[in-house]
């Protein structure tokens, strides 16, 4: 039976359209999720929106319309983006789904009846902006001496009622949690972040509002609506159908992976666990907290005016451009930098005169110099072998090494690799010219290369899904034999079909600036 795999993203707040963050963290998860589906496993790959808050109040207020006509307005741009992005996620999930407040009701229940849960007055700074709450010693100092969140976001002293959080209980157990897992965090930098914060020791958390409604209900005091982390980081139990013992839910969790940016590490690696170990449910396996996406280097913001839409960054240079850029172009888990002339400059170098140019270059040749079909029948000689033998390793040990630790960059390098080692074969082997000397041999060329071109096709289809299928479609592998267990089975090294190949990837120019 496949082993099963559990992936989520946060769920993004619905109080503006996506920004380029949001596209990128859900690709990066996309790209997972399809890489373990062709390993293998059983995946089940959930994204969605977290639509209460107060910071969604505000915004909807500030619009004169309902939060839930924002929220539904908003999330239907998010589930555009992840359709034009070829998102493949299994559920995506809306906070103000029914099922939700019952899940999240069910798990403060479970809370309340471990005895974590009690009624007291708050006093404190919050910033509706991170929707966080935040000690005076970790504030910092804006222009004219105003307070700032450490995230650099106005905070304001909020005094009411609140149900609290016993987080104080749970220091050691955390630190245990993340001792004897080392992996629980990740990358290390943000693992050994998190374990100074607890070191520091943990105040009980304020878990409930009184000052707006705009929430879930808190059970037997409804008055109360849950502080939205509460209910926001339960979408991930929502999904499986907590609080009922379904199928999915026992084969599924605990999650294998809760991917987030940076600056929410805090509620995945310390409130949600110690929610979880209050309700007596299993921990996910790992949180991994990847970095932000710059543009040109700067936080994209109104201000600046540097805001892009990522739909449209897709229209610009195609989907699977973009989702090759994101991942190749720096290290997941640090901080990066887009621009147009930086997504232009690889895709044409890797993807189009690269891997493109020997994919089209190969298969036009067929089509035209052996009617698209022929069996090789001359000997594999060793320049063949070790061809083969290079694009193997990148394909079926070092790429996928890479991307089961999320290193996705440094599996594409592997990947890229054996694409030129490829492209200098044909050079050195050069079928036109044996075309005519020794026909049989060109027929052992094209099919080594076809061999690898199907290698190379299957094992980056996670992160190219559109031109990856092209190509393959175009070498007539049926859909069944496009998996890693597919890679293991080398070809005959012998049968080629060859059908209407079309460049997958057209050399990309800069687009036109407008003069301003
Ligand atoms: O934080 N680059 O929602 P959100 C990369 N609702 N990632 C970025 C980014 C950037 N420039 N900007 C934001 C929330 N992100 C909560 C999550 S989960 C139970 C609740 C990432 O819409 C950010 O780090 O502000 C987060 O992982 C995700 O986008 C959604 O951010």
């Amino acid at each position: 039976m496949a082993e099963p795999f559990y992936i989520t993203t946060a769920i993004h707040y619905p109080n503006g359209k996506p920004h380029i963050g949001h596209a990128y963290e859900t690709i990066a998860a996309d790209v997972l999720a399809r890489f373990q589906r062709l390993m293998g496993r059983e995946v089940r790959f959930q994204t969605g929106t977290d639509e209460h808050g107060l910071k969604m109040a505000q915004k909807a207020r500030d619009l004169d319309i309902t939060p839930r006509a924002l929220a539904d307005e908003m999330s239907g741009y998010f589930r555009d983006l992840f359709d034009k992005l070829n998102i493949s996620y299994d559920r995506y999930i809306r906070t103000t789904e029914d099922v939700h407040h019952r899940a999240s009701q069910a798990i403060w229940q479970a809370m309340e009846a471990n005895g974590d849960l009690y009624l007291d007055r708050y006093e404190g700074w919050y910033s509706i902006r991170d929707e966080a709450y935040y000690d005076e010693s970790e504030l910092i100092e804006g222009e004219g001496n105003e307070k700032l969140s450490p995230q650099g976001t106005p905070v304001e002293w909020t005094v009411e009622e609140s149900w609290f959080f016993r987080l104080s209980r749970y220091q050691k157990r955390l630190l245990a949690l993340y001792n004897d897992n080392p992996d629980f965090i990740r990358p290390e930098s943000r693992r050994n972040e998190v374990m100074r914060f607890v070191e520091g020791g943990l105040r009980d958390l304020s878990v409930s509002r009184t000052s707006f409604d705009w929430g879930v209900k808190v059970p037997g005091a409804d008055n109360h609506v849950m502080y939205v982390w509460v209910d926001a980081l339960t979408n991930y139990l929502t999904g499986l159908g907590y609080p009922d013992e379904t199928e999915d839910f026992k084969k599924f969790w605990p999650a294998d992976i809760h991917l987030i940016g940076k600056d929410i590490i805090r509620f995945h690696t310390v409130y949600w666990p110690a929610f979880l170990m209050s309700a007596n449910l299993a921990l996910p396996k790992q949180v991994f907290g990847h970095g932000f996406l710059l543009n040109r280097g700067q936080k994209e913001s109104k201000s600046l005016g540097n805001v892009t839409d990522p739909g449209e960054l897709v229209d610009t240079f195609g989907v699977d451009v973009l989702r090759y850029f994101l991942l190749r172009e720096f290290a997941f888990g640090q901080d990066g930098s887009y621009s147009p002339e930086a997504i232009v400059t690889r895709s044409n170098a890797e993807l189009a005169n690269s891997y493109g140019n020997l994919a089209q270059r190969v298969m036009s040749f067929i089509s035209k110099n052996c009617d698209g079909c022929f069996t090789a029948s001359a000997p594999v000689e060793p320049v063949d072998q070790a061809l083969r033998n290079k694009v193997q390793t990148a394909c079926r040990e070092e790429l996928p090494a890479a991307f089961e630790r999320l290193a996705f960059s440094s599996g594409l390098e592997a990947w890229m690799q054996a694409v030129f080692a490829c492209n200098a074969y044909i050079d050195e082997q050069a079928p036109w010219a044996l075309r005519k000397t020794d026909p049989e041999r060109m027929q052992r060329v094209l099919a080594t290369l076809c061999a690898c071109i199907r290698d190379l096709s299957i094992a980056v289809s996670p992160v190219i899904p559109e031109a990856s299928s092209k190509i393959l479609d175009a070498l007539c592998i049926p859909s069944a034999a496009r998996d890693f267990a597919a890679l293991a089975e080398d070809l005959a090294l012998g049968e080629v079909r060859v059908e209407n190949p079309k460049p997958a990837f057209p050399r990309l120019e800069l687009p036109v600036q407008e003069e301003g």
